[in-house]
Protein backbone atom coordinates (compact mmCIF):
# COMPACT_ATOMS: atom_id res chain seq x y z
CA UNK A 1 0.00 0.00 0.00
CA UNK A 2 0.83 3.16 -0.51
CA UNK A 3 1.87 6.08 1.88
CA UNK A 4 -1.27 7.97 3.40
CA UNK A 5 -1.31 10.84 2.90
CA UNK A 6 -1.34 12.50 6.22
CA UNK A 7 -0.18 15.62 8.05
CA UNK A 8 2.40 14.24 10.47
CA UNK A 9 0.46 14.71 14.19
CA UNK A 10 3.51 16.45 15.61
CA UNK A 11 3.29 19.24 12.56
CA UNK A 12 -0.15 19.66 13.49
CA UNK A 13 0.79 20.08 17.35
CA UNK A 14 2.61 22.55 16.75
CA UNK A 15 1.06 24.79 14.78
CA UNK A 16 -2.23 24.49 16.47
CA UNK A 17 -3.27 26.95 19.56
CA UNK A 18 -2.97 25.50 22.70
CA UNK A 19 -6.59 24.93 23.67
CA UNK A 20 -5.83 21.78 26.46
CA UNK A 21 -4.95 24.70 28.77
CA UNK A 22 -8.58 25.72 29.04
CA UNK A 23 -9.69 22.73 30.46
CA UNK A 24 -6.57 22.96 32.88
CA UNK A 25 -7.20 26.46 34.46
CA UNK A 26 -10.45 25.92 35.48
CA UNK A 27 -9.56 22.35 36.56
CA UNK A 28 -6.93 20.90 38.62
CA UNK A 29 -4.41 18.58 37.12
CA UNK A 30 -6.38 15.79 38.30
CA UNK A 31 -9.46 16.66 36.52
CA UNK A 32 -10.55 15.95 33.19
CA UNK A 33 -13.57 17.19 31.21
CA UNK A 34 -16.20 16.46 28.18
CA UNK A 35 -14.16 17.24 25.47
CA UNK A 36 -11.41 15.37 27.00
CA UNK A 37 -13.45 12.39 27.49
CA UNK A 38 -15.15 12.36 23.78
CA UNK A 39 -11.43 12.09 22.83
CA UNK A 40 -10.15 9.72 24.96
CA UNK A 41 -13.48 7.57 24.57
CA UNK A 42 -13.06 8.01 20.64
CA UNK A 43 -9.16 6.98 20.45
CA UNK A 44 -9.94 4.20 22.64
CA UNK A 45 -12.06 2.36 20.52
CA UNK A 46 -9.26 3.05 17.61
CA UNK A 47 -10.95 6.01 15.91
CA UNK A 48 -8.24 7.66 13.90
CA UNK A 49 -10.16 10.08 11.48
CA UNK A 50 -12.86 12.78 11.86
CA UNK A 51 -14.64 14.40 9.06
CA UNK A 52 -16.70 17.45 10.27
CA UNK A 53 -16.57 21.49 10.21
CA UNK A 54 -15.95 23.61 13.25
CA UNK A 55 -18.20 26.48 14.74
CA UNK A 56 -20.18 26.53 18.47
CA UNK A 57 -20.18 24.33 20.21
CA UNK A 58 -17.21 21.97 18.67
CA UNK A 59 -14.69 24.07 17.61
CA UNK A 60 -12.35 23.91 20.50
CA UNK A 61 -13.52 19.61 20.47
CA UNK A 62 -11.58 20.24 16.36
CA UNK A 63 -8.74 21.64 17.84
CA UNK A 64 -8.20 19.37 20.79
CA UNK A 65 -8.78 16.65 18.45
CA UNK A 66 -6.15 17.51 16.33
CA UNK A 67 -4.07 18.20 19.17
CA UNK A 68 -4.34 15.10 20.74
CA UNK A 69 -3.35 12.87 17.16
CA UNK A 70 -6.54 12.44 15.44
CA UNK A 71 -6.72 12.98 11.62
CA UNK A 72 -9.54 16.16 11.56
CA UNK A 73 -10.66 16.44 8.22
CA UNK A 74 -12.03 19.79 8.03
CA UNK A 75 -14.40 19.89 5.23
CA UNK A 76 -16.60 23.07 3.88
CA UNK A 77 -20.20 21.59 3.99
CA UNK A 78 -20.95 19.18 6.58
CA UNK A 79 -23.69 17.28 4.38
CA UNK A 80 -19.93 16.11 2.22
CA UNK A 81 -18.34 15.64 5.54
CA UNK A 82 -20.95 13.45 6.47
CA UNK A 83 -20.67 11.43 3.01
CA UNK A 84 -16.67 11.14 3.85
CA UNK A 85 -17.27 9.33 7.00
CA UNK A 86 -20.20 7.11 6.00
CA UNK A 87 -18.11 5.65 3.14
CA UNK A 88 -14.52 5.44 5.30
CA UNK A 89 -16.83 3.14 7.64
CA UNK A 90 -17.85 0.98 4.32
CA UNK A 91 -14.53 0.76 3.72
CA UNK A 92 -13.20 0.12 7.08
CA UNK A 93 -15.85 -1.70 9.12
CA UNK A 94 -15.11 1.40 11.86
CA UNK A 95 -17.86 3.58 12.49
CA UNK A 96 -16.99 7.40 10.15
CA UNK A 97 -17.59 9.72 12.52
CA UNK A 98 -18.93 13.10 11.31
CA UNK A 99 -18.89 15.80 13.63
CA UNK A 100 -21.09 19.28 12.86
CA UNK A 101 -22.30 22.54 14.79
CA UNK A 102 -25.82 22.43 16.13
CA UNK A 103 -29.18 22.85 13.94
CA UNK A 104 -28.19 23.94 10.62
CA UNK A 105 -24.94 22.35 10.65
CA UNK A 106 -26.90 19.01 11.87
CA UNK A 107 -29.60 19.22 9.43
CA UNK A 108 -26.81 19.07 7.04
CA UNK A 109 -25.11 16.45 7.84
CA UNK A 110 -28.33 14.78 8.35
CA UNK A 111 -28.66 13.73 4.61
CA UNK A 112 -25.62 11.71 5.36
CA UNK A 113 -26.64 10.11 7.86
CA UNK A 114 -29.84 8.79 6.31
CA UNK A 115 -28.38 7.50 3.03
CA UNK A 116 -25.35 5.76 5.20
CA UNK A 117 -28.89 3.70 7.07
CA UNK A 118 -30.34 3.46 3.95
CA UNK A 119 -26.52 2.10 2.57
CA UNK A 120 -25.92 0.10 5.64
CA UNK A 121 -22.92 1.94 5.84
CA UNK A 122 -21.52 2.42 9.91
CA UNK A 123 -21.35 6.28 10.23
CA UNK A 124 -21.59 8.04 13.42
CA UNK A 125 -23.16 12.12 13.17
CA UNK A 126 -22.15 13.43 16.28
CA UNK A 127 -23.58 17.21 16.93
CA UNK A 128 -23.00 20.03 19.25
CA UNK A 129 -26.58 21.01 20.60
CA UNK A 130 -27.77 24.10 22.29
CA UNK A 131 -29.55 24.41 25.96
CA UNK A 132 -31.68 21.63 26.27
CA UNK A 133 -33.55 24.09 28.84
CA UNK A 134 -34.08 26.46 26.62
CA UNK A 135 -34.39 24.17 23.36
CA UNK A 136 -37.16 22.62 25.25
CA UNK A 137 -39.10 25.58 26.03
CA UNK A 138 -38.17 26.76 22.77
CA UNK A 139 -37.46 30.08 23.78
CA UNK A 140 -35.30 31.14 21.43
CA UNK A 141 -31.47 29.69 21.58
CA UNK A 142 -28.95 30.21 19.69
CA UNK A 143 -29.39 27.31 16.82
CA UNK A 144 -32.38 25.99 18.76
CA UNK A 145 -33.58 22.65 17.49
CA UNK A 146 -34.51 19.05 18.95
CA UNK A 147 -32.03 17.54 16.94
CA UNK A 148 -32.59 14.04 19.00
CA UNK A 149 -36.13 13.64 17.99
CA UNK A 150 -35.37 14.99 14.32
CA UNK A 151 -32.65 12.33 13.95
CA UNK A 152 -34.03 9.66 14.73
CA UNK A 153 -36.03 8.57 12.07
CA UNK A 154 -33.04 8.36 9.80
CA UNK A 155 -30.54 6.85 12.34
CA UNK A 156 -30.90 3.27 13.01
CA UNK A 157 -30.02 4.55 16.80
CA UNK A 158 -30.20 8.05 18.32
CA UNK A 159 -28.46 8.97 21.82
CA UNK A 160 -27.73 12.54 23.78
CA UNK A 161 -24.89 12.43 26.65
CA UNK A 162 -25.53 15.03 29.62
CA UNK A 163 -23.56 14.26 32.05
CA UNK A 164 -19.62 13.93 31.44
CA UNK A 165 -19.31 10.44 32.94
CA UNK A 166 -21.81 8.97 30.80
CA UNK A 167 -19.50 10.35 27.64
CA UNK A 168 -18.23 6.62 27.58
CA UNK A 169 -21.35 4.55 27.64
CA UNK A 170 -22.46 7.25 24.99
CA UNK A 171 -20.07 6.70 22.43
CA UNK A 172 -19.54 2.87 23.10
CA UNK A 173 -23.32 2.39 22.44
CA UNK A 174 -22.80 4.21 19.02
CA UNK A 175 -20.08 2.61 17.91
CA UNK A 176 -21.93 -0.55 18.80
CA UNK A 177 -25.07 0.43 17.19
CA UNK A 178 -22.91 1.42 13.95
CA UNK A 179 -21.14 -1.58 13.01
CA UNK A 180 -23.44 -4.53 14.68
CA UNK A 181 -25.67 -6.43 12.95
CA UNK A 182 -26.98 -4.68 9.66
CA UNK A 183 -24.62 -1.65 9.82
CA UNK A 184 -25.98 1.83 9.78
CA UNK A 185 -26.01 5.62 10.86
CA UNK A 186 -26.21 6.45 14.29
CA UNK A 187 -26.54 9.98 15.97
CA UNK A 188 -25.01 11.06 19.22
CA UNK A 189 -26.33 14.33 20.42
CA UNK A 190 -23.59 16.14 22.72
CA UNK A 191 -24.56 19.46 24.28
CA UNK A 192 -22.91 22.69 24.51
CA UNK A 193 -23.12 22.43 27.91
CA UNK A 194 -21.38 18.76 28.51
CA UNK A 195 -17.80 19.63 26.64
CA UNK A 196 -17.10 21.75 29.98
CA UNK A 197 -18.08 19.72 32.84
CA UNK A 198 -15.27 18.75 34.74
CA UNK A 199 -15.42 15.76 36.97
CA UNK A 200 -12.66 13.48 38.49
CA UNK A 201 -9.75 12.40 36.17
CA UNK A 202 -9.69 8.95 37.45
CA UNK A 203 -13.52 8.54 37.97
CA UNK A 204 -13.21 9.64 33.98
CA UNK A 205 -11.07 7.18 32.77
CA UNK A 206 -12.71 4.60 34.67
CA UNK A 207 -16.18 5.77 32.91
CA UNK A 208 -14.50 4.62 29.24
CA UNK A 209 -15.59 1.72 27.91
CA UNK A 210 -13.33 -0.38 25.23
CA UNK A 211 -15.63 -2.02 23.14
CA UNK A 212 -15.19 -5.48 23.14
CA UNK A 213 -16.51 -7.56 19.66
CA UNK A 214 -18.34 -4.76 18.47
CA UNK A 215 -19.82 -6.72 15.72
CA UNK A 216 -19.75 -10.21 16.94
CA UNK A 217 -19.84 -12.93 13.92
CA UNK A 218 -23.99 -14.61 13.70
CA UNK A 219 -22.82 -18.01 12.17
CA UNK A 220 -26.10 -19.26 10.48
CA UNK A 221 -27.67 -22.21 11.68
CA UNK A 222 -26.93 -25.20 10.27
CA UNK A 223 -30.30 -26.51 8.73
CA UNK A 224 -30.61 -22.86 7.06
CA UNK A 225 -27.25 -23.69 5.56
CA UNK A 226 -28.51 -27.36 4.47
CA UNK A 227 -31.95 -25.63 2.73
CA UNK A 228 -29.88 -23.28 0.98
CA UNK A 229 -27.47 -25.79 -0.38
CA UNK A 230 -30.13 -28.48 -1.35
CA UNK A 231 -31.88 -26.24 -3.47
CA UNK A 232 -28.74 -24.88 -4.92
CA UNK A 233 -27.87 -28.34 -5.45
CA UNK A 234 -30.90 -28.97 -7.60
CA UNK A 235 -30.63 -26.40 -9.82
CA UNK A 236 -30.34 -26.09 -13.64
CA UNK A 237 -29.91 -22.78 -14.18
CA UNK A 238 -28.68 -21.08 -11.15
CA UNK A 239 -27.27 -17.73 -10.31
CA UNK A 240 -25.41 -15.43 -7.93
CA UNK A 241 -25.86 -12.13 -7.19
CA UNK A 242 -23.25 -10.33 -5.04
CA UNK A 243 -24.52 -6.96 -3.63
CA UNK A 244 -22.63 -4.10 -1.45
CA UNK A 245 -23.05 -6.00 1.65
CA UNK A 246 -21.03 -9.22 0.35
CA UNK A 247 -18.60 -6.17 -0.52
CA UNK A 248 -18.46 -4.75 3.36
CA UNK A 249 -18.23 -8.17 4.84
CA UNK A 250 -14.42 -8.17 3.70
CA UNK A 251 -15.00 -11.91 3.15
CA UNK A 252 -13.49 -11.88 -0.68
CA UNK A 253 -11.03 -14.94 -0.83
CA UNK A 254 -14.68 -16.69 0.61
CA UNK A 255 -16.74 -15.34 -1.86
CA UNK A 256 -14.70 -15.97 -4.45
CA UNK A 257 -13.96 -19.59 -3.51
CA UNK A 258 -17.72 -20.06 -3.38
CA UNK A 259 -18.25 -18.89 -6.94
CA UNK A 260 -15.31 -20.78 -8.33
CA UNK A 261 -16.04 -24.25 -6.62
CA UNK A 262 -19.86 -24.33 -7.53
CA UNK A 263 -18.89 -22.77 -11.16
CA UNK A 264 -22.32 -20.75 -10.93
CA UNK A 265 -22.38 -17.48 -12.86
CA UNK A 266 -22.54 -14.85 -10.45
CA UNK A 267 -24.16 -10.79 -11.18
CA UNK A 268 -22.56 -8.17 -8.95
CA UNK A 269 -23.91 -5.26 -8.25
CA UNK A 270 -22.34 -2.12 -8.45
CA UNK A 271 -20.54 -1.42 -5.40
CA UNK A 272 -19.70 -5.11 -5.69
CA UNK A 273 -17.93 -5.03 -8.47
CA UNK A 274 -14.29 -6.30 -8.58
CA UNK A 275 -15.33 -8.33 -5.48
CA UNK A 276 -14.16 -10.62 -8.25
CA UNK A 277 -13.02 -9.30 -11.24
CA UNK A 278 -14.90 -8.05 -13.84
CA UNK A 279 -13.32 -9.73 -16.08
CA UNK A 280 -13.90 -13.12 -14.51
CA UNK A 281 -14.70 -16.27 -17.18
CA UNK A 282 -17.77 -16.53 -14.68
CA UNK A 283 -19.26 -12.89 -14.56
CA UNK A 284 -22.54 -13.08 -16.19
CA UNK A 285 -22.32 -9.00 -16.39
CA UNK A 286 -22.48 -8.71 -20.00
CA UNK A 287 -26.14 -11.29 -19.95
CA UNK A 288 -27.78 -9.82 -16.84
CA UNK A 289 -30.58 -9.33 -18.76
CA UNK A 290 -30.61 -12.80 -19.94
CA UNK A 291 -30.08 -14.72 -16.40
CA UNK A 292 -32.19 -12.82 -14.38
CA UNK A 293 -35.75 -13.90 -16.35
CA UNK A 294 -34.31 -17.11 -16.97
CA UNK A 295 -32.25 -18.67 -13.80
CA UNK A 296 -34.36 -21.12 -11.79
CA UNK A 297 -32.61 -20.86 -8.18
CA UNK A 298 -30.78 -17.21 -7.42
CA UNK A 299 -28.74 -16.67 -4.45
CA UNK A 300 -28.19 -13.21 -3.14
CA UNK A 301 -24.94 -12.20 -0.88
CA UNK A 302 -25.97 -9.64 0.68
CA UNK A 303 -28.05 -7.94 -1.90
CA UNK A 304 -31.39 -6.61 -1.35
CA UNK A 305 -34.38 -7.51 -3.65
CA UNK A 306 -34.59 -3.82 -3.95
CA UNK A 307 -35.96 -1.16 -6.81
CA UNK A 308 -31.93 -1.99 -8.12
CA UNK A 309 -33.26 -5.85 -8.53
CA UNK A 310 -36.89 -4.32 -9.68
CA UNK A 311 -38.02 -6.11 -6.43
CA UNK A 312 -37.66 -9.53 -7.48
CA UNK A 313 -40.69 -9.20 -9.81
CA UNK A 314 -42.01 -8.01 -13.28
CA UNK A 315 -40.21 -8.32 -16.49
CA UNK A 316 -36.58 -8.25 -15.45
CA UNK A 317 -37.64 -11.73 -13.49
CA UNK A 318 -39.88 -13.17 -16.62
CA UNK A 319 -43.61 -12.33 -14.90
CA UNK A 320 -46.05 -11.47 -17.36
CA UNK A 321 -47.17 -8.09 -15.19
CA UNK A 322 -45.14 -5.42 -13.69
CA UNK A 323 -46.42 -6.85 -10.05
CA UNK A 324 -45.85 -10.92 -10.88
CA UNK A 325 -43.41 -12.61 -9.73
CA UNK A 326 -40.85 -14.90 -11.89
CA UNK A 327 -40.73 -18.82 -11.48
CA UNK A 328 -37.21 -18.53 -9.59
CA UNK A 329 -36.74 -19.98 -6.07
CA UNK A 330 -34.27 -17.51 -4.13
CA UNK A 331 -31.48 -18.22 -0.98
CA UNK A 332 -31.13 -14.79 0.48
CA UNK A 333 -27.76 -14.49 2.53
CA UNK A 334 -28.41 -11.54 5.13
CA UNK A 335 -27.70 -10.23 8.61
CA UNK A 336 -31.33 -8.96 8.91
CA UNK A 337 -33.90 -11.61 9.82
CA UNK A 338 -36.26 -8.91 8.42
CA UNK A 339 -34.63 -8.87 5.17
CA UNK A 340 -36.95 -12.22 4.20
CA UNK A 341 -39.83 -12.08 2.33
CA UNK A 342 -39.58 -8.40 1.76
CA UNK A 343 -41.03 -8.39 -1.73
CA UNK A 344 -41.16 -12.04 -2.99
CA UNK A 345 -40.99 -15.17 -1.18
CA UNK A 346 -37.44 -16.47 0.19
CA UNK A 347 -37.34 -20.19 0.01
CA UNK A 348 -33.88 -20.36 2.04
CA UNK A 349 -33.14 -17.48 3.83
CA UNK A 350 -29.81 -17.70 5.73
CA UNK A 351 -29.52 -15.31 8.16
CA UNK A 352 -26.24 -14.11 9.98
CA UNK A 353 -22.71 -12.37 8.97
CA UNK A 354 -21.92 -12.67 5.36
CA UNK A 355 -18.69 -13.89 6.14
CA UNK A 356 -20.13 -17.08 8.44
CA UNK A 357 -22.68 -17.80 6.06
CA UNK A 358 -20.55 -17.86 3.09
CA UNK A 359 -17.78 -20.24 4.74
CA UNK A 360 -20.92 -22.81 6.02
CA UNK A 361 -22.33 -22.86 2.78
CA UNK A 362 -18.73 -23.33 1.42
CA UNK A 363 -18.04 -26.14 4.43
CA UNK A 364 -21.76 -27.91 3.72
CA UNK A 365 -20.88 -28.37 0.06
CA UNK A 366 -16.99 -30.06 0.86
CA UNK A 367 -18.66 -32.20 3.85
CA UNK A 368 -21.81 -33.36 2.10
CA UNK A 369 -20.63 -33.46 -2.11
CA UNK A 370 -16.73 -32.83 -1.77
CA UNK A 371 -15.17 -33.88 -4.96
CA UNK A 372 -18.78 -34.86 -6.33
CA UNK A 373 -20.21 -31.16 -6.50
CA UNK A 374 -22.01 -30.76 -9.85
CA UNK A 375 -20.88 -27.76 -11.93
CA UNK A 376 -24.40 -25.98 -13.39
CA UNK A 377 -25.44 -27.76 -16.68
CA UNK A 378 -23.51 -26.54 -19.45
CA UNK A 379 -26.66 -25.71 -21.93
CA UNK A 380 -27.04 -23.14 -19.33
CA UNK A 381 -23.56 -22.01 -19.10
CA UNK A 382 -23.36 -21.85 -22.96
CA UNK A 383 -26.29 -19.67 -23.21
CA UNK A 384 -24.80 -17.31 -21.14
CA UNK A 385 -21.22 -17.43 -22.63
CA UNK A 386 -23.28 -16.69 -25.85
CA UNK A 387 -25.08 -13.95 -24.84
CA UNK A 388 -21.95 -12.25 -23.61
CA UNK A 389 -19.58 -13.00 -26.33
CA UNK A 390 -22.21 -11.11 -28.43
CA UNK A 391 -22.89 -7.84 -26.10
CA UNK A 392 -19.14 -7.70 -25.11
CA UNK A 393 -18.20 -7.45 -28.81
CA UNK A 394 -21.02 -4.59 -29.47
CA UNK A 395 -19.54 -2.67 -26.43
CA UNK A 396 -16.45 -3.11 -28.95
CA UNK A 397 -17.56 -1.59 -31.57
CA UNK A 398 -18.96 1.35 -29.18
CA UNK A 399 -15.64 1.78 -27.66
CA UNK A 400 -13.41 1.84 -30.52
CA UNK A 401 -15.29 4.28 -32.47
CA UNK A 402 -13.69 8.21 -32.20
CA UNK A 403 -16.44 10.42 -32.93
CA UNK A 404 -16.49 14.60 -32.75
CA UNK A 405 -17.36 15.50 -29.74
CA UNK A 406 -16.67 12.71 -27.42
CA UNK A 407 -19.32 10.58 -26.38
CA UNK A 408 -19.79 8.61 -23.26
CA UNK A 409 -18.16 5.37 -24.58
CA UNK A 410 -15.26 7.02 -25.99
CA UNK A 411 -14.54 9.30 -22.93
CA UNK A 412 -14.98 5.87 -20.70
CA UNK A 413 -13.28 3.74 -22.76
CA UNK A 414 -9.98 5.96 -21.47
CA UNK A 415 -11.24 5.67 -17.86
CA UNK A 416 -11.63 2.33 -18.62
CA UNK A 417 -7.98 1.49 -19.68
CA UNK A 418 -6.51 3.66 -16.84
CA UNK A 419 -8.34 1.40 -14.48
CA UNK A 420 -6.98 -1.59 -15.94
CA UNK A 421 -3.60 -0.23 -15.67
CA UNK A 422 -4.39 0.74 -12.37
CA UNK A 423 -6.57 -1.88 -10.37
CA UNK A 424 -5.63 -0.36 -7.01
CA UNK A 425 -7.02 3.12 -7.76
CA UNK A 426 -10.81 3.67 -6.54
CA UNK A 427 -13.26 4.41 -8.41
CA UNK A 428 -15.72 7.25 -7.18
CA UNK A 429 -18.80 7.66 -9.80
CA UNK A 430 -22.12 9.76 -9.75
CA UNK A 431 -24.47 10.90 -12.41
CA UNK A 432 -26.67 10.15 -14.49
CA UNK A 433 -25.63 8.81 -18.26
CA UNK A 434 -22.26 9.45 -16.14
CA UNK A 435 -22.98 6.74 -13.60
CA UNK A 436 -24.42 4.25 -15.85
CA UNK A 437 -22.42 4.05 -18.22
CA UNK A 438 -19.35 4.00 -16.15
CA UNK A 439 -20.81 1.19 -14.27
CA UNK A 440 -20.85 -0.60 -17.46
CA UNK A 441 -17.74 0.06 -19.01
CA UNK A 442 -14.97 0.42 -17.05
CA UNK A 443 -14.40 -3.01 -15.30
CA UNK A 444 -12.99 -3.32 -11.77
CA UNK A 445 -10.10 -5.66 -10.62
CA UNK A 446 -10.28 -5.29 -6.71
CA UNK A 447 -12.93 -5.78 -4.01
CA UNK A 448 -14.15 -2.48 -2.51
CA UNK A 449 -12.44 -0.02 -5.39
CA UNK A 450 -15.78 1.13 -7.07
CA UNK A 451 -18.04 3.61 -4.67
CA UNK A 452 -20.67 5.27 -5.82
CA UNK A 453 -24.35 6.74 -5.49
CA UNK A 454 -26.02 3.59 -3.88
CA UNK A 455 -29.59 2.28 -2.82
CA UNK A 456 -30.76 6.41 -3.08
CA UNK A 457 -29.15 7.24 -6.11
CA UNK A 458 -28.12 9.98 -4.68
CA UNK A 459 -26.14 13.00 -6.19
CA UNK A 460 -23.55 14.94 -4.49
CA UNK A 461 -21.88 12.14 -2.67
CA UNK A 462 -18.91 12.43 -4.82
CA UNK A 463 -16.33 15.21 -3.50
CA UNK A 464 -16.80 13.21 0.11
CA UNK A 465 -16.23 9.90 -0.91
CA UNK A 466 -13.35 10.79 -3.09
CA UNK A 467 -11.53 12.79 0.07
CA UNK A 468 -12.70 9.61 2.39
CA UNK A 469 -11.39 7.50 -0.45
CA UNK A 470 -7.66 8.88 -0.50
CA UNK A 471 -7.32 9.53 3.45
CA UNK A 472 -8.47 6.20 4.57
CA UNK A 473 -6.38 4.39 1.51
CA UNK A 474 -3.83 6.61 1.03
CA UNK A 475 -4.55 5.42 -2.90
CA UNK A 476 -5.44 7.23 -6.42
CA UNK A 477 -9.09 8.67 -6.32
CA UNK A 478 -10.37 8.88 -9.60
CA UNK A 479 -13.63 10.61 -9.54
CA UNK A 480 -16.03 10.07 -12.24
CA UNK A 481 -18.78 12.40 -12.13
CA UNK A 482 -21.76 13.96 -14.23
CA UNK A 483 -21.59 18.00 -14.55
CA UNK A 484 -24.59 17.89 -12.11
CA UNK A 485 -23.64 15.73 -10.20
CA UNK A 486 -19.98 17.73 -9.40
CA UNK A 487 -22.19 20.75 -8.64
CA UNK A 488 -23.65 19.10 -5.23
CA UNK A 489 -19.84 19.23 -3.90
CA UNK A 490 -17.49 20.88 -6.04
CA UNK A 491 -16.50 23.50 -3.74
CA UNK A 492 -14.62 20.31 -1.35
CA UNK A 493 -11.94 20.57 -4.29
CA UNK A 494 -10.40 23.06 -1.98
CA UNK A 495 -10.59 20.61 0.76
CA UNK A 496 -8.90 18.27 -1.67
CA UNK A 497 -6.64 20.74 -2.47
CA UNK A 498 -5.65 22.04 1.38
CA UNK A 499 -4.68 18.66 2.25
CA UNK A 500 -2.75 17.62 -1.22
CA UNK A 501 -4.79 14.22 -1.86
CA UNK A 502 -4.12 12.25 -4.73
CA UNK A 503 -7.76 12.52 -6.10
CA UNK A 504 -8.39 13.14 -10.52
CA UNK A 505 -11.98 14.16 -11.13
CA UNK A 506 -13.49 14.00 -14.37
CA UNK A 507 -16.13 15.96 -15.20
CA UNK A 508 -18.11 14.49 -18.75
CA UNK A 509 -19.46 17.77 -19.29
CA UNK A 510 -22.50 17.43 -21.06
CA UNK A 511 -23.78 21.62 -20.06
CA UNK A 512 -26.64 19.50 -18.02
CA UNK A 513 -29.01 17.37 -16.17
CA UNK A 514 -29.00 14.27 -18.47
CA UNK A 515 -28.83 16.35 -21.78
CA UNK A 516 -27.21 19.86 -22.46
CA UNK A 517 -29.44 20.50 -25.39
CA UNK A 518 -32.81 21.21 -23.55
CA UNK A 519 -34.80 24.17 -24.35
CA UNK A 520 -37.35 26.46 -22.65
CA UNK A 521 -40.56 25.50 -23.60
CA UNK A 522 -41.91 28.83 -22.94
CA UNK A 523 -39.12 30.38 -25.43
CA UNK A 524 -38.31 33.03 -22.79
CA UNK A 525 -34.48 34.11 -21.94
CA UNK A 526 -34.63 31.95 -18.85
CA UNK A 527 -32.82 28.24 -20.09
CA UNK A 528 -34.60 25.06 -19.22
CA UNK A 529 -34.50 23.55 -15.83
CA UNK A 530 -32.18 21.06 -16.93
CA UNK A 531 -29.61 22.75 -18.76
CA UNK A 532 -26.23 24.47 -17.49
CA UNK A 533 -23.56 27.20 -18.63
CA UNK A 534 -22.78 25.95 -22.41
CA UNK A 535 -18.87 25.65 -21.99
CA UNK A 536 -18.60 25.89 -18.35
CA UNK A 537 -14.60 26.15 -17.20
CA UNK A 538 -15.11 23.61 -14.30
CA UNK A 539 -10.96 23.04 -14.30
CA UNK A 540 -10.24 26.75 -13.22
CA UNK A 541 -11.77 26.27 -10.15
CA UNK A 542 -9.41 23.32 -9.30
CA UNK A 543 -6.67 25.63 -10.45
CA UNK A 544 -8.47 28.46 -7.68
CA UNK A 545 -6.75 26.46 -4.83
CA UNK A 546 -3.52 25.10 -6.23
CA UNK A 547 -4.33 22.14 -8.08
CA UNK A 548 -4.18 21.36 -11.99
CA UNK A 549 -7.23 21.80 -13.97
CA UNK A 550 -7.18 20.60 -17.50
CA UNK A 551 -10.04 20.81 -20.06
CA UNK A 552 -9.96 17.89 -23.02
CA UNK A 553 -11.87 17.46 -25.94
CA UNK A 554 -10.45 14.59 -27.32
CA UNK A 555 -9.55 10.75 -25.97
CA UNK A 556 -6.05 11.28 -26.01
CA UNK A 557 -6.00 14.43 -24.61
CA UNK A 558 -8.03 12.88 -21.53
CA UNK A 559 -5.29 9.90 -21.32
CA UNK A 560 -2.65 12.56 -21.37
CA UNK A 561 -4.57 14.34 -18.51
CA UNK A 562 -4.96 11.43 -16.57
CA UNK A 563 -1.98 9.58 -16.82
CA UNK A 564 -0.60 12.66 -15.32
CA UNK A 565 -2.52 13.35 -12.41
CA UNK A 566 -1.83 9.57 -11.41
CA UNK A 567 1.87 10.41 -12.13
CA UNK A 568 1.74 13.40 -10.01
CA UNK A 569 -0.55 12.60 -7.27
CA UNK A 570 -1.48 16.00 -7.90
CA UNK A 571 -5.29 17.28 -7.18
CA UNK A 572 -6.55 17.47 -10.76
CA UNK A 573 -9.94 18.30 -12.50
CA UNK A 574 -10.03 17.46 -15.92
CA UNK A 575 -13.23 19.05 -17.51
CA UNK A 576 -13.94 16.10 -20.80
CA UNK A 577 -16.52 18.08 -22.95
CA UNK A 578 -18.69 15.67 -24.55
CA UNK A 579 -21.82 15.81 -26.92
CA UNK A 580 -24.02 17.35 -25.12
CA UNK A 581 -26.95 15.31 -26.68
CA UNK A 582 -25.12 12.27 -26.16
CA UNK A 583 -27.35 11.37 -23.22
CA UNK A 584 -30.69 9.78 -22.25
CA UNK A 585 -33.08 11.16 -19.85
CA UNK A 586 -32.24 10.04 -16.32
CA UNK A 587 -29.45 7.57 -17.86
CA UNK A 588 -30.96 4.04 -17.61
CA UNK A 589 -33.86 4.76 -15.42
CA UNK A 590 -35.29 6.45 -17.53
CA UNK A 591 -38.93 3.94 -17.14
CA UNK A 592 -38.92 5.24 -13.01
CA UNK A 593 -39.60 9.00 -14.10
CA UNK A 594 -42.89 9.72 -13.85
CA UNK A 595 -43.30 11.44 -17.51
CA UNK A 596 -46.51 14.17 -18.85
CA UNK A 597 -48.90 12.56 -20.98
CA UNK A 598 -48.85 15.83 -23.06
CA UNK A 599 -45.48 16.88 -23.62
CA UNK A 600 -44.78 20.38 -22.60
C1 LIG B 1 -29.74 14.80 -4.13
C2 LIG B 1 -30.32 14.56 -5.48
N1 LIG B 1 -30.96 15.55 -6.13
C3 LIG B 1 -31.46 15.34 -7.37
C4 LIG B 1 -31.36 14.11 -7.97
C5 LIG B 1 -31.97 13.89 -9.36
N2 LIG B 1 -30.90 13.61 -10.32
C6 LIG B 1 -30.61 12.35 -10.71
S1 LIG B 1 -29.31 12.30 -11.72
C7 LIG B 1 -29.12 13.98 -11.68
C8 LIG B 1 -28.01 14.67 -12.44
C9 LIG B 1 -27.69 14.04 -13.76
O1 LIG B 1 -26.88 14.90 -14.51
P1 LIG B 1 -25.31 14.73 -14.55
O2 LIG B 1 -24.78 14.50 -13.21
O3 LIG B 1 -24.76 15.89 -15.30
O4 LIG B 1 -25.16 13.37 -15.36
P2 LIG B 1 -25.44 13.15 -16.93
O5 LIG B 1 -26.66 12.29 -17.06
O6 LIG B 1 -25.65 14.49 -17.56
O7 LIG B 1 -24.22 12.46 -17.42
C10 LIG B 1 -30.07 14.56 -10.88
C11 LIG B 1 -30.20 16.03 -10.63
C12 LIG B 1 -30.71 13.08 -7.24
N3 LIG B 1 -30.57 11.85 -7.71
N4 LIG B 1 -30.19 13.33 -6.02
MG1 LIG C 1 -24.55 16.22 -17.31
Amino acid sequence: MQQVATQPASSAARSAPDVAGGAATHAAAQETDGFQLVIDALKLNGIDTIFGLPGIPITDLTRKMQKEGLRVISFRHEQNAGYAASIAGFMTQKPGICLTVSAPGFLNGLTALANATTNCFPMILISGSSEREVVDLQQGDYEEMDQLAIARPHAKAAFRVLHAEDIGVGVARAIRAAVSGRPGGVYLDLPAKLFPQAIDAEAGRNSLIKVVDAAPRQIPAPDAVKRAVDLLKNAKRPLIILGKGAAYAQADADIRALVEKTGIPYLPMSMAKGLLPDTHAQSASAARSYVLPAADVVMLIGARLNWLLSQGKGKTWGAATPKAWGAQKFIQIDISPQEADSNVRIDAPVVGDIGSCVSEILAAIDTTEGADWQKPPAEWLDAIAERKTKNIAKMGESLAKDPSPMNYHSALNVVRDIIKANPDAILVNEGANALDHTRSIVDMYKPRKRLDVGTWGVMGVGMGFSVAAAVVSGEQVIAVEGDSAFGFCGMEVETICRYDLPVCVVILNNNGVYRGDEVNFAGGHDPSPLGFVKGARYEKLMEAFGGVGVMVATPAELRRAMEEAIRSRKPTLINAVIDEKAGTESGRITSLNPTAKKKP
